[in-house]
């Protein structure tokens, strides 16, 4: 049995096509059902359907074998007991800092708000600038013209929910795209297995 976390929206959205290429389908019904275990067209092949946080924390614990999940997540996750075995390429984004034009950033300590608090952590400390983190969950673009924060730090991809909010990308943090993460110890149980599957969806990339 192999069992793969996948999230709703856009990394599921993304996802289908690359496993349907390698040779794993889920037929529409599941798809459209309110199943939380979706089956595929392998008896032993299901799929579950989880928040995008949470991806890494079954894979870790070994309650799916296999995980489709953002860089941005596995940073903040730590990736303990995971192995990432391959770049997917999509779901691309940026990790990025965002402020009202007119901000100074130049402030001895800047508030920032953001539900990447790891990776904000390390690029600023790495810079050395001393950071007050506002942990949000989301709507984060709010938070600077509320004064909450001085600046975000968010997901950015067309760049059109900064701009309906009046803010403006400054720093590239990271550049992010979805990975194949694996169960480290399923990994060596199921090697053979998991291979075969690594090797098709690969080649469907
Ligand atoms: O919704 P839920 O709380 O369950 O989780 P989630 O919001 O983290 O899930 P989802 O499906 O929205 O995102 C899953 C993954 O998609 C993320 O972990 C990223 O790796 C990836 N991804 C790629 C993105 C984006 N692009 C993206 N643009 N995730 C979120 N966004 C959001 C961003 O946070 C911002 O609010 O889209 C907005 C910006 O988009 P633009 O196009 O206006 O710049
Ligand atoms: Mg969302």
């Amino acid at each position: 049995m192999l069992t793969i976390a996948l999230s709703k929206g856009r990394i599921l959205d993304q996802s289908l096509p690359l496993l349907e290429k390698a040779g794993i389908n889920i037929p529409k019904s599941e798809l459209e059902s309110r199943k939380l275990i979706l089956d595929t067209n392998f008896d032993v092949i299901k799929v579950i359907v989880i928040r995008a946080s949470d991806v890494p924390v079954f894979v870790q614990h070994g309650a799916a074998d296999l995980g489709i999940a953002g860089k941005d997540v596995l940073i903040e996750h730590g990736a303990d007991g995971v192995f990432e075995l391959l770049d997917l390429g999509i779901s691309k984004c940026r990790l990025m800092v965002a402020s009202k034009t007119d901000k100074n950033l130049n402030k001895s300590t800047l508030k920032v708000a953001t539900k990447y608090v790891k990776s904000t952590k390390e690029y600023f400390y790495k810079q050395g600038k001393q950071i007050e983190v506002i942990k949000l969950s989301g709507a984060m673009e709010l938070a600077p013209i509320v004064g909450l924060s001085d600046c975000i730090v968010d997901l950015v991809d067309s760049g059109n929910t900064l701009k309906a909010n009046n803010l403006v990308p400054l720093e590239l943090i990271h550049e992010i795209s979805s990975r194949l993460i694996v169960n480290s110890a399923a990994f060596n149980t199921k090697h053979s297995e998991i291979n075969d599957w690594i090797t098709k969806i690969k080649k469907s990339l």
